[in-house]
């Protein structure tokens, strides 16, 4: 069973809607931790992260909250770096990913094995501060992290993730700056093009493969909006044609028979905009999914690297 430290991050400055904030509280209210112990984990809730003190630093004037997002990133690595057993980061809004996957990577360096990302989301987050329109930087963790050029008031992400450990899948809101930049990174891109016709199992399968055989550590990102917005409405940036219920579950079901599952992020659940606390609940059950919540057992499996 693992060991869970459940960590809210009430970071909501990665764009000019408020409402993530409340993401760690409805969490708290939707019981995730009750349904984690149930399933025999040992779960320990750690309250909330505060952000580092503020800096002078600059950039592009368009940016939303640099400052902000900076002493957030910072306290984020801090933590991550010496976090034990399996850290959830309830969110938050996907700013909040520059530092769990950065704090992530340095722990998995310490630990001497290669950290791979899967990003579940309608949006490849891969801007940088030069190519966001939106100014909005919850649309550019990925590049953060991947360490691409232009994040110089970020402290620099201690140990980058090479672009090829990390899978998106359930993309479909990809913007032009956004799709030159992956053509030429080596990220493995699945939109829900492919998902439509291969089904979502396949690429998810070739990816777990890969971690197995790599002896790695996954860090998993989960933004609401990857969840199609009649099941999850309680997100700012909805897209329709998202994944379904059950692609959802077999997602989860399937990181959890893999084992290799380090870390989750819990992002972007705006609670001013839920309706009856239905997508938090939602989150909740994934959560338990990859936690091993079964319809029927199923042993842990190599996915054939
Ligand atoms: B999310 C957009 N690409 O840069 C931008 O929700 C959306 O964390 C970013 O995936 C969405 O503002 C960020 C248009
Ligand atoms: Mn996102
Ligand atoms: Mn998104
Ligand atoms: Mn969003």
């Amino acid at each position: 069973m693992a060991d869970i430290t459940l960590l809210g991050v009430p970071l909501d400055c990665g764009k000019a809607r408020r409402g993530c904030l409340m993401g760690p509280d409805a969490y708290r209210v939707a019981d995730l931790a009750g349904a984690l112990a149930e399933l025999g984990h040992d779960v320990h809730d750690a309250g909330n992260l505060t952000p580092a003190p503020l800096r002078d630093v600059r950039g592009p004037d368009h940016l939303v909250a640099l400052p902000q997002v900076v002493a957030w990133t910072e306290a984020l690595i801090t933590w991550g770096a010496e976090a034990t057993g399996m850290p959830i980061f309830m969110g938050g809004d996907h700013a909040l990913a520059m530092g769990s996957v950065a704090g992530m990577a340095a722990r998995a360096e310490r630990r001497d094995r290669p950290l791979f990302v899967l990003w579940l989301d309608a949006h490849s987050d891969f801007h940088t501060p030069q190519t966001t329109a939106s100014g909005n930087l919850h649309g550019c963790p990925v590049a953060y992290f991947t360490g691409q050029p232009g994040f110089d008031a970020f402290p620099a992400p201690p140990v980058p993730v090479p672009a090829d450990r990390v899978c998106m899948i359930g993309l479909r809101s990809v913007d032009p700056a956004e799709k030159d930049a992956l053509q030429s990174a080596a990220v493995a891109t699945h939109d829900m093009r492919e998902i439509d016709e291969t089904g979502i199992a396949r690429p998810l399968r070739s990816f777990l493969a890969h971690v197995q055989s790599a002896g790695g550590d996954l860090h998993v990102s989960l933004d609401v909006d990857f969840l199609d917005p009649a099941i999850a409405p309680a997100v700012g940036t909805t897209v329709p044609g998202g994944a379904t219920f059950r692609e959802a579950h077999l997602v989860m079901e399937m990181l959890s028979e893999a084992g290799v599952v380090t870390s989750l992020d819990l992002v972007e659940l705006n609670p001013a905009l839920d309706e009856r606390g239905r997508t938090a609940a939602l989150m909740v059950d994934l959560t338990a999914s990859l936690m091993g919540r079964r319809i029927f057992d199923r042993p842990t499996q190599s996915f054939g690297g």
